[in-house]
């Protein structure tokens, strides 16, 4: 059952496929402009395979973050039709300077409230679920949005690329809801996503047993996750050849295994969802997502946007920056359970300098907490980058469900000490002048004090 809400999104999404259609069909070359997460260049994939099979050109740009500065470029440019997916909803005034039509396909909360603005000289159509009361953190991702944006072109096996946007974005964690549950129920029903019960080891298809349970993050397996050399001992008392990939063990072997995981983590068996019909790295969604987050954190935009075009001369690279980034994950989980976190009131924190824990902190410490190696407080990971501190914050639905909203917070808060930040209740980020890393740890802290303590009055 569609729900009011949601067909007013789908609605407007209609729209912007109308546009894209015609275009398309004036031969206008379409500017893509994305995010470098999986959900952004997933978002990216799906537009650009769109209107390539539409018979069209594209131009893409893969950004870390879109500031109005970049508009300001594009205001420069003649392009007749401008994309901006999983980004843009925070920028809709300068977007309105644009010259030619905007799609703005994203699902992030724009700070102020505003997502609708007048234009003299051109279309703005702006797809966003938060414009209709629609949980933007857990109900649809950039990719879905992207991809309801171009359903009218019913191109149904981009479905796949939209649901590894979401997973990428982790609206995967409780099962999915919403639009992105739209979206799965059509592609089983077009069968363009297969999905069946199976161990949700996170490499399974690529890497042997040893390794793909090592590197299982989601969810964790307490002990084996993060840890070689124990899974490896457990492999070998349960007599489990640890070189076979999942599928070449014998079913005794499976059973084992299955059985022994289940006892270590009921949830490491349950639904996995798979793309019929591509290569076998990218079948399954999870892996795929893990490898397009791997190029975005190694900028290698080109190789991750012609993948999903269905090229694969780049796909061994892509693949051993997967490799790179599961190791570094390894040593940053080494990292978090050797040094833990510096603990305040409410939250806690983890500052680095290190070249390769900087491009972990945030997840290893989601996952430090997943793994109860971290209490269960918002933790924020700061990262030096000159003059400047990036920090990416991360909570569970637990202190989500108890009030705490890390988007308005780092928003708030960045802005207080001349900074910039935003993002969603569970997952955001901020960048602060360095000097003010301890001022600004202080006002997080009150701050997530205040939302638990207003959500309980
Ligand atoms: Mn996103």
């Amino acid at each position: 059952m569609i729900q009011k809400q949601q067909r007013y999104l789908l609605n407007r999404a209609d729209e912007a496929c109308d546009l894209l259609r015609s275009h398309i069909e004036k031969e206008h070359v379409v500017r893509i402009i994305s995010h470098n997460d999986a959900d952004g260049l997933t978002s990216a994939g799906i537009l650009a395979n769109t209107v390539q099979k539409a018979g069209g050109r594209f131009h893409v740009t893969i950004l870390p973050r879109l500031r109005d500065s970049n508009i300001e470029k594009l205001r420069k440019t003649r392009y007749k039709l401008f994309i901006f997916s999983d980004m843009g909803s925070g920028n809709v005034e300068a977007i309105s300077k644009l010259k030619g039509d905007v799609i703005i396909a994203d699902h992030h909360q724009s700070a102020d409230g505003v997502y609708e603005v007048e234009s003299e000289n051109n279309e703005i159509i702006h797809v966003n679920p938060h414009i209709y009361d629609i949980d933007g953190t857990k109900d649809v991702s950039g990719s879905g949005v992207s991809y309801l944006s171009v359903h009218g072109f019913e191109y149904y096996e981009l479905a796949g690329l939209a649901l590894t946007g979401a997973y990428g974005d982790m609206q995967f964690k409780n099962g999915l809801q919403g639009i992105n549950k739209l979206i799965l129920d059509e592609a089983i029903e077009k069968g363009t996503i297969i999905v069946k019960d199976e161990l949700k080891l996170s490499y399974a298809n690529t890497q042997p047993i040893s390794k793909a349970i090592t590197y299982t993050y989601n969810p964790v397996l307490k002990g084996l996750s993060g840890n070689q050399e124990e899974t490896d001992k457990f492999l070998d008392e349960n007599n489990i050849s640890k070189d076979k990939l999942l599928s070449q063990l014998s079913n005794e072997e499976y059973e084992i295994l299955k059985e022994k995981l289940i006892d270590i983590n009921e949830d490491i068996y349950g639904k996995i969802y798979t793309i019929p019909n591509i290569r076998r790295e990218l079948t399954n969604i999870e892996e795929y997502s893990n490898l397009l987050n791997a190029c975005g954190k190694n900028k290698e935009y080109s190789a991750a946007i012609s993948i999903e075009l269905g090229k694969y001369n780049q796909l061994d690279y892509a693949e051993t920056l997967l490799e790179k980034y599961s190791t570094s994950m390894q040593n940053g989980i080494e990292w978090i359970k050797k040094e833990g976190c510096v603990q305040k009131d409410n939250i806690q924190y983890a500052y680095t300098e290190d070249k390769e824990h900087k491009k972990v902190a945030a997840a290893v410490t989601s996952i430090g907490i997943d793994l109860e190696v971290l209490p269960d407080k918002p933790v924020l990971s700061l990262m030096k980058m000159d003059n400047l501190i990036k920090v990416s914050s991360r909570t569970t639905d637990n202190m989500v469900n108890q009030g705490v909203n890390l988007g308005v917070i780092m928003n708030q808060a960045s802005q207080s000490f001349n900074g910039t930040g935003g993002g969603h209740n569970i997952a955001a980020g901020a960048t602060i002048p360095a000097n003010q890393m301890d001022n600004f740890i202080n006002l997080v802290d009150e701050m997530v004090e205040y939302q638990i303590n207003k959500n309980s009055d």
